[in-house]
């Protein structure tokens, strides 16, 4: 039986419901947003807070339509279930230009809003920065190469400038600039970053989750991110586009002891710390070299990208791409194979001309390293030579 609706009635209480309802979806889907704390990384940079502002203000407009339409879901389901021997229709229902135009107008705006926020969003973080440090991001496969660019007068006073090799003199003379190489990116609290990202090979995307920055390396292209860092710390940088078998290797790594290997990124507290713990030790490895060739092999290897593709236990790495470096200087069975006339001359075309020696069961993978400095992957004559001889004592 048909109960008569008056408007002081029935429709009072039903207008509170919907306030009601309207009310705890809105806190409801507030509520979801305010959990993101708990799923997400840590917010390692300016732009990190941004792009989690958005995505909250998205998740809340997103929760909020999903208890909007579930509550309606199962408001009508249980209000308007079949009751007992009803075996009437419903009544036939022909468009509500009211209804269409509501939820039209509704989402319209939403999207404009969305779409302005975003926008700003990404401009934002865009945008150059006063005093950008810039940075070079070399990506192959499988590893990270960082290479610095420090203006000459900026070289640190324990370096001794007489033993800066030649090779460093002619980048100092005709840029002016002394360069060197890491395979983790360092900065500290504060610094806007500048990372001019090329591939060597094939597509690849630069990503620090905890800085919440993604950008793919085209071939042929330099592509370009920037980034703040507000907290001090390590965070991994990832490899985010499946670019062949050593893929995985191109995300920061840690070893069983605990060390960390490959591609992170290095925020310290402040700039001092960073010249003492970074700059300087990295800065003066390639313009101070120890005296003793193997210790300075020893050394630079670790500027280069070895480590994503070899095992080499000495020094921690364990990846699998190329055959392991652990005991390379007895491995005499190459030379008879390979027509080598000693181990380190085997080791030397090995880094000059890989094509040359291609170990068996493994891919030509592993990257030419070149004498040039114009050519990709710059490894001087005198730098090649004390890695040589620090492998062949392995
Ligand atoms: C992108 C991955 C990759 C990187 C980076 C890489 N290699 Fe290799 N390396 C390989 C692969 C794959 C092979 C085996 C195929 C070949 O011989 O070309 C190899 C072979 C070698 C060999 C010969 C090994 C043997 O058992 O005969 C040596 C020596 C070597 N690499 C040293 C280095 C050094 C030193 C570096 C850093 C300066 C380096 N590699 C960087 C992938 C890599
Ligand atoms: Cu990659």
């Amino acid at each position: 039986m048909d109960q008569p609706k008056t408007a002081n009635g029935r429709g009072g209480t039903s207008l509170i419901w919907i306030i009601v309802a309207g009310l705890a979806i809105i806190v409801g889907g507030v509520a979801i947003a305010l959990l993101t704390p708990y799923v997400l990384p840590t917010v390692g940079s300016a732009e990190a807070q941004q792009v989690d502002d958005l995505f909250r203000f998205m998740l809340a407009l997103g929760g909020m339509i999903f208890l909007l339409v579930q509550g309606a879901i199962l408001f009508s389901v249980i209000r308007f279930r079949v009751r007992k021997n009803d075996y009437s229709d419903g009544p036939p229902i022909q468009g509500n230009t009211t209804l269409e135009f509501i939820w039209t107008v509704i989402p319209a705006i939403i999207v404009v809003v969305i779409t302005i926020y975003a926008y700003t969003v990404y401009t934002n973080i865009r945008a150059e920065k006063p005093n950008e440090q810039e940075v070079a991001g070399l990506g192959q496969r499988f590893a990270w190469t960082f290479t610095y660019a420090v203006p000459a007068e900026a070289v640190p006073a324990t370096v001794d400038q007489s033993r800066i090799p030649d090779e460093v003199q002619t980048v100092l003379d005709t840029e002016g600039q002394v360069t060197f190489s890491s395979p983790q990116l360092h900065t500290w609290v504060g610094q806007p970053m500048h990372v001019l990202l090329e591939s060597e090979d094939v597509n690849h995307a630069f990503w620090i989750p905890g800085m919440r920055v993604k950008q793919d390396l085209l071939p042929g292209r330099v592509t370009d991110i920037r980034f703040t860092p507000i907290e001090a710390g390590v965070y991994r940088i990832v490899c985010a586009e499946l670019c062949g078998g050593g893929h995985g290797d191109m995300a920061g790594q840690v070893t069983a002891k605990g060390e960390l290997i490959g591609a992170w990124l290095v925020v310290h507290q402040d700039e001092e710390t960073y010249l003492r713990e970074f700059w300087s030790p990295e800065a003066a490895s390639v313009l101070n070299p120890p005296e003793d060739p193997v210790e300075r092999g020893r050394a630079l290897i670790q500027n280069y990208p070895c480590s994503g593709c070899h095992r080499l236990s000495d020094l921690g790495w364990t990846s699998v791409t190329g055959p392991s470096l652990d005991g390379i200087g007895s491995r005499t069975q190459r030379l008879s194979a390979t027509g080598a006339a000693s181990i380190e001359d085997y080791v030397h075309t090995s880094l000059r001309e890989p094509a040359q020696y291609v170990v068996p069961g493994y891919s030509p993978l592993m990257p030419q390293f070149n004498d040039s400095p114009d050519e990709a992957n710059y490894m001087p004559e005198d730098q090649l030579e004390a890695i040589v001889a620090y492998l062949s004592t392995q």
